[in-house]
């Protein structure tokens, strides 16, 4: 928990470098942000002694502010074209088939070679691919580690003069310094993700849940994040309990698996947080095989903003999605190229992220991957 409190204090720096909105899905940005999501409201507050209801949606995290810039990292030499590798830890969803097609768009845009390598969820693989990627020397190494322990072949790829730069996931910062053993991560604020979902899940029951909580890969930063700003968002409201809270690795197939098992052992369950869309998705179909209805019986809200998800919004089975926008290529490149020029580079960058709803799904479908 040592590296959220970091990312915390880091966390307030890069929206205020202007970059940071680079990463958003479009124009949007936050501004698509609704004030509430669809259904609660003022009059549920008076029904349930939770200030979440019918309070409006949190948003963003406030403008960092106080992140430090990058000092001690690998130094990367201005040039007319790069080449560039980028180790992804997984392809089993659409948040990381659209994070490596955002990298594979802009490297052909900008005439950059870019080597792609996919750890099929593995970190042992991972830990493979990014030794052979330091080996083959590129100007710059983007890692989306798929948990914080990756800090050790992090650390390699620094010692090693490689220029390394963290995207969608971090790693424990005793281990590789930021700044120093890599220039910086880029994410979206995953403790305040996890709030905005608390707040959606206490104006969809009106404050009274009680909860199944399927979370990301154990060990991944969002994993660790969500939850803790979920849990620590529902504390304020007495009618909120998690009753079970279980790994659901991000996909579907275990969403769906831990989802039964839960809903089998915890017959009382009213609601699901999913750590991301997959996970929720998995779960509709658990709800639906266990004859309840997702949306009525079960409500749901979860992370990410794929088609799928935004599809079930629209289908009153799903009640709200918070985005964490996979759309990395444009701001990484623009990042590294920043640093390549010795402008200030700040060690941590936070995305703005919009909300997804009945109110707004239809109308931004196509915005979503
Ligand atoms: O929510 C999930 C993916 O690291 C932010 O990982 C990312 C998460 C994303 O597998 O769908």
């Amino acid at each position: 928990m040592k590296i959220t409190k970091t990312m915390g204090v880091l966390g307030t720096a890069a929206v205020a470098s202007g970059l940071l909105t680079a990463c958003s899905t479009g124009s949007g940005g936050s501004t698509a942000t609704t004030s509430a999501a669809a259904g609660g409201g003022a009059a549920a507050s008076q029904a349930s002694n939770c200030p979440l209801v019918g309070a409006p949606d949190p948003g963003n995290s406030a403008p960092p502010s106080g992140v430090a810039n990058a000092t001690g990292a690998p130094k990367l030499t201005k040039k007319s074209t790069y080449n560039v590798a980028f180790s992804q830890n997984a392809s089993n969803n659409p948040w990381r088939l659209a994070e490596t097609a955002s990298f594979k768009d802009e490297a052909a845009k900008r005439g950059w070679k870019l080597t792609v390598t996919d750890a099929n969820n593995d970190q042992a693989k991972q830990i493979q691919d990014i030794k052979g990627l330091i080996a083959q020397k590129p100007d710059a190494l983007f890692i989306a580690p798929i948990t914080e322990q990756l800090g050790n072949v992090v650390k390699e790829a620094g010692a090693a003069g490689i220029p390394v730069f963290l995207v969608d996931r971090d790693v424990d910062h005793n281990v590789a310094k930021p700044g120093q053993d890599f220039v910086s991560v880029m994410t979206s604020d995953f403790v305040q993700e996890g709030k905005r979902a608390a707040w959606a899940m206490a104006n969809a029951t009106n404050g009274n849940a009680k909860i199944i909580e399927l979370e990301g890969t154990t060990g991944a930063s969002p994993a660790i994040d969500r939850k803790k700003g979920f849990d620590d968002a529902i504390k304020a409201c007495p009618g909120m309990q998690i009753i079970a809270s279980q790994d659901g690795d991000f996909t579907r197939v275990k969403g769906r698996a831990v989802a039964q098992t839960l809903l089998q052992s915890h017959p009382d369950a009213t609601a699901i947080y999913a750590h991301n869309d997959e996970m929720a998705v998995g779960a509709i179909a658990a709800i639906k095989a266990a004859g309840k209805a997702p949306g009525k019986d079960i409500k749901l809200v979860s992370i990410d903003g794929e088609k799928d998800g935004l599809a079930a919004i629209q289908k009153g089975e799903l009640y709200t999605v918070v985005e964490c926008s996979p759309r990395f290529g444009p701001k990484a490149f623009d990042t590294m190229e920043q640093y390549a020029s010795g402008q200030p580079t700040p060690v941590a960058l936070i995305n703005s992220d919009r909300l997804f709803n009945s109110e707004n799904a239809a109308q931004l479908f196509n915005t979503a991957f």
